[in-house]
């Protein structure tokens, strides 16, 4: 997987989000997810028009202008899902929600199609925990397949002391494997292919799970809330990972986006990313 070009690899993927992420970053020279992770509508949009052209792949956390414990935002409405989607379409970028899903399978399947956001219906890839075991896959894949939608799997975090490490990695990969038809990646920090195999088991070479990766910044090496940060060369060269997900080091700390600074920086981490795939396609 590390020598194959995104390209190589879009042209031999099953899964059609995959399949069509893989285009993107081949065809945008961007292996770069912005990370939308802010309180105001207006902010949300305008940083995404502002980094469409550098990306790939949108992290589109709905704007958290009014959180309960259940995401329900109070100015969501249908109306910023068409101009999302109209954005990703202008700037030829998939659209990734970051939910994190984590309940039983009958649960999910109404929180993916349905409530006031209805993710399966505008988001080309979403992810989940694994910690409900296989069920969790099942159900959210019972809505997304049939939608050619993907599933990305949190194998690892970035953040100090995640829990996520280990036995509960290698069973994360476990469940993969076997759903290998919606399951098209994993959160993580490193590659997985090396990950979970039974004694004996050999990999299988057709086996092709992207690998996403939070915890990226060239500024700082964290923050106060123990999140951890590793350079985009350090990720995609070194830990061979596929995509780069940058948030703050890219819009800032706040809702007052400076669109001209938000651009330089996220076209610097897009560069930054590409620089190292290239370089390792050299290897
Ligand atoms: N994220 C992590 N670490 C994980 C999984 N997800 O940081 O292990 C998400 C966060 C945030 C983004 O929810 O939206 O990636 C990182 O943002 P940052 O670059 O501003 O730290």
């Amino acid at each position: 997987v590390l020598t194959r070009s995104y390209g190589e690899r879009a042209a031999h993927h099953s899964n059609p989000a995959a399949k069509a992420l893989l285009e993107t970053m081949e065809r945008k020279k961007s292996n770069l997810c912005v990370s939308v992770d802010v309180s105001k509508k207006d902010s949300f949009l305008s940083i995404i028009d502002a980094v469409g052209p550098y990306a790939s792949l949108i992290k589109a956390f709905a704007p958290r202008l009014l959180l309960t414990h259940v995401d329900i935002i109070e100015d969501f409405d249908e109306e910023l899902v068409k101009q999302l989607l109209e954005l990703s379409v202008k700037h030829d970028f998939l659209i990734f929600e970051d939910r994190k899903f984590a309940d039983i399978g009958n649960t999910v399947v109404l929180q993916y199609s349905g409530g006031v956001h209805r993710i399966a219906s505008w988001a080309h890839i979403t992810n989940a925990h694994p910690i409900p075991g296989p069920s969790i896959v099942s159900g959210l894949a019972s809505v997304g397949l049939p939608l050619g939608r993907g599933l990305l799997l949190l194998a690892e975090m970035s953040t100090q002391g995640s829990l996520a490490h280990g036995a509960y990695t290698e069973d994360a990969v476990h469940i993969a494997r076997t759903r290998r038809d919606f399951v098209i990646g994993f959160i993580a920090q490193r590659r997985m292919e090396g990950v979970g195999l039974y004694a004996g088991e050999a990999l299988d070479e057709s086996e092709d799970f992207m690998i996403l990766t939070p915890g990226v910044g060239l500024e700082v090496t964290g923050d106060a809330l123990g999140q951890q940060y590793n350079t985009p060369r350090a990720v995609v060269l070194e830990a061979g990972c596929d995509i780069i997900i940058v948030g703050r080091g890219i819009y800032g700390k706040n809702n007052a986006v400076d669109i001209a600074a938000t651009q330089t920086s996220a076209e610097r981490y897009r560069k930054e990313g590409w620089r190292a795939y290239e370089e390792r396609l050299r290897r």
